[in-house]
């Protein structure tokens, strides 16, 4: 069923559109239509190459991105489009062309040059990969009709997996495209459920992740698999060619994998779920960067054989986000969550609350986001999450394997909230909003007990919509209560968070109270993390003078804050997290996380531009045994992160340390 002509006016356009390429071709005009997983088909000389019209393509229903196989083709189609009026942009070397009717308009030229191509163009048109979500019969058809199969056969597929989840379900419908496509290319041998059934069956992940039957599961496979799509392009010799994902021991600790590419199969093993989701991000990293960009993901791609054993360094590979001097949406919080994915993070440590603003809903204390939420530094607009948001945030990050940690900053930084509810106090008196930068003047008034009991709300509240065991307190920065006050407060609100079921985190400044070892001290500069980890508790390091995103890279950067240092790449790279704190041995270090402060960015553009490159580096501190790192080897393969991070839309920071590819 391809979309026809719509009017008179229409078909005449049309027309000329088919006159045109006739024309401009020399009276030969071949079309090739290919999905994602079709394969690089081989059209001749003169065929325009239309791909991957499915809007889960990130492109749109009705954008259609055209390749030409040569220079003096693309000019040509250029020129064709530019005489329709047809207006385009360029995103990484390709032409995009929106408006559907462009998307009509060659798939009726397709029509007319070679009926043939109907069917394979129609089955893109109809995207049915769209489909592919569910058991109902018409999805089973759209799937059965993408693989090539008979209903039977498809109803046998989802039979086999019935009882999986709608996400499971399709995650298989991706992996049997992939399957069918890597057939195809091996040119049609063996029945296509056989190649499903084993390809399933070795991989063991599904039930696995069956076993665990959580919303975060299902999420997970659905990233997996796609994940495993862009890898399912791999090109190499003739033969059956797989993907598998095998669940075993591998001796490389929980969140190691094992990842071995032969001419046969791409075959990734590892002790868990997180391990093998972190070796199809090596995968993609070996991939060429063009995959990051939707436009390129059908072109033929090469990956290297070989084999590597990796597992992390340390447990905690965090980053943080001051959403409250400046609120980022859920939508930038999710973009920048994919990007720590890419990098095998797996903590977001979200700083929810400061003066300038509160950005969690919270049921209990209504006005913290109706008042407290409504500004930003500068005097911008603010914003919050509801807690719906929050929880998606929270399993958007699970699928990634990254743990929301969130914060809530206590009994310094809430104006906010002092702002919102006079009672929080010792005056009783509501403060004014404030979209300064300055630190330390606010405080709770840590003798009241209605303070106690909004603490305890909020951690209750908080705490219920992540499954994680941390709550972060904050404690940072209190100029206006005396030391004494100061400690029983953390203490009193460590008896709080554990009351709730939580572990208790605070930055460096709660270590001389009296913690339990189960709390974590985050350390961000001069303090007595040390006095912790004598006492058996885990020490995160965030050392202002590394690990702080929000310092300038030098003199010359604009956005940013200096206070601590001014850090170019090699500058955070260059240190030793495993001797750094005198007092913190490795043993006692939990891991590393760069916070990105935000007094100064504004907007998601800004965000990036301070973490990347610097994330990178966090990664690799955090990933790789110090043994294995070297500045000079680092900074060149963090040279081809360049077109990486460009072809994924990534504002980053071009130091002039790195010799970046472009
Ligand atoms: C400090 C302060 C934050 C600032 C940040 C700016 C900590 C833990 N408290 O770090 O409120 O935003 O510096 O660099």
């Amino acid at each position: 069923m391809l979309p026809g002509p719509t009017s008179e006016e229409w078909i005449a356009a049309l027309r000329r559109a088919v006159e045109v390429q006739r024309k401009v071709f020399a009276g030969h005009v071949g079309i090739e239509a290919r999905t994602q997983y079709e394969g690089v088909g081989e059209g001749g000389d003169n065929t325009l190459v239309i791909d991957r019209l499915c809007e889960d393509d990130g492109i749109g229903r009705d954008e259609v991105a055209v390749f030409y196989r040569t220079n003096a083709q693309s000019r040509v189609l250029e020129d064709t489009l530019v005489r329709f009026d047809v207006p385009y942009q360029v995103i990484g070397g390709t032409k995009f062309y929106e408006r559907a009717e462009i998307r009509d308009a060659i798939a009726y030229l397709s029509v007319l040059a070679n009926p043939a191509d109907t069917v394979s163009l129609s089955r893109i048109l109809n995207s049915p990969r769209r489909g592919i979500g569910n058991t109902s019969e018409g999805r089973v058809l759209a799937w059965a009709n993408t693989m090539g199969i008979t209903p039977l056969e498809a109803i046998e597929g989802v039979e086999r997996v019935r009882g999986l989840g709608t996400a499971a379900i399709k995650a298989i419908g991706r992996f049997a495209e992939l399957i069918v496509s890597l057939r195809e290319r091996a040119e049609r041998r063996g029945p296509v459920a056989e190649l499903l059934e084993s390809t399933l069956s070795e991989s063991g992940y599904i039930e696995a992740l069956e076993a665990e039957r959580t919303v975060e599961a299902e999420g997970r496979i659905e990233n997996l698999q796609e994940l495993v799509g862009m890898a399912g392009e791999f090109d190499v010799s003739s033969g059956r060619r797989r993907v598998v994902l095998a669940r075993g021991a591998t001796g490389l600790g929980p969140e190691g994998y094992d990842l071995t590419i032969s001419s046969g199969a791409v075959k990734i093993t590892a002790e868990s779920a997180a391990g093998l989701f972190y070796g199809i991000q090596t995968i993609r990293q070996l991939l060429p960067s063009s995959v990051e960009h939707p436009a390129a993901l059908s072109r033929a791609l090469r990956i290297p054989a070989g084999q590597i054993r990796d597992g992390p360094r340390f447990a905690w590979r965090g980053a943080m986000l001051d959403v409250s001097r400046h609120f980022l949406s859920a939508g930038d919080v999710r973009g920048f969550i994919d990007l720590l994915a890419l990098y095998k993070m797996n903590r977001l440590h979200l700083h929810l609350s400061d003066d300038q603003g509160w950005r969690i809903e919270i049921k209990s204390w209504p006005s913290l986001t109706a008042i407290g939420g409504l500004g930003e530094v500068g005097g911008g607009q603010g914003g919050f999450y509801t807690q719906d948001e929050f929880r998606e945030i929270v399993s958007y990050a699970a699928a990634r394997f990254i743990t929301i940690v969130p914060e809530i900053d206590m009994p310094g930084h809430t104006n906010a909230a002092l702002a919102s509810y006079g009672e929080l106090s010792c005056d009783g008196i509501a403060r004014a909003p404030y979209t300064g930068i300055r630190v330390g003047f606010s405080a709770l008034c840590v003798e009241r007990d209605t303070v106690y009991r909004f603490v305890s709300d909020v951690v209750r509240e908080i705490g219920a919509l992540t499954p994680a065991p941390w709550i972060h307190i904050g404690g940072d920065e209190v100029e206006k209560i005396s030391h004494d006050a100061y400690r029983a407060f953390i203490e009193r609100v460590q008896g709080i968070v554990q009351s709730h079921g939580k572990q208790m985190i605070g930055w460096g400044e709660i270590s001389p109270a009296n913690l339990s070892p189960a709390t974590i001290v985050q350390h961000w500069k001069r303090d007595s993390s040390f006095v912790h980890a004598a006492r058996g508790g885990k020490v995160i390091l965030s050392p202002s003078k590394k690990l702080y995103l929000d310092m300038k890279y030098d003199s010359a950067t604009v956005l940013g804050l200096k206070w601590a240092a001014l850090i170019d790449v090699r500058d955070s790279y260059d240190w030793e997290p495993g001797v750094y704190l005198e007092g913190v041995a490795e043993s006692s270090v939990l891991g590393i996380e760069a916070p990105l402060w935000s007094e100064t960015l504004e907007k998601r553009s800004d965000f990036e531009y301070m973490a990347f490159p610097r994330l990178a580096v966090v990664a690799e501190l955090g990933w790789s045994a110090a043994a294995n790192r070297t500045w000079e080897n680092f900074r060149l393969r963090l040279a081809a992160h360049g077109p990486r991070l460009s072809a994924l839309g990534v504002n980053f920071y071009r130091s002039p340390q790195i010799p970046w590819l472009q």
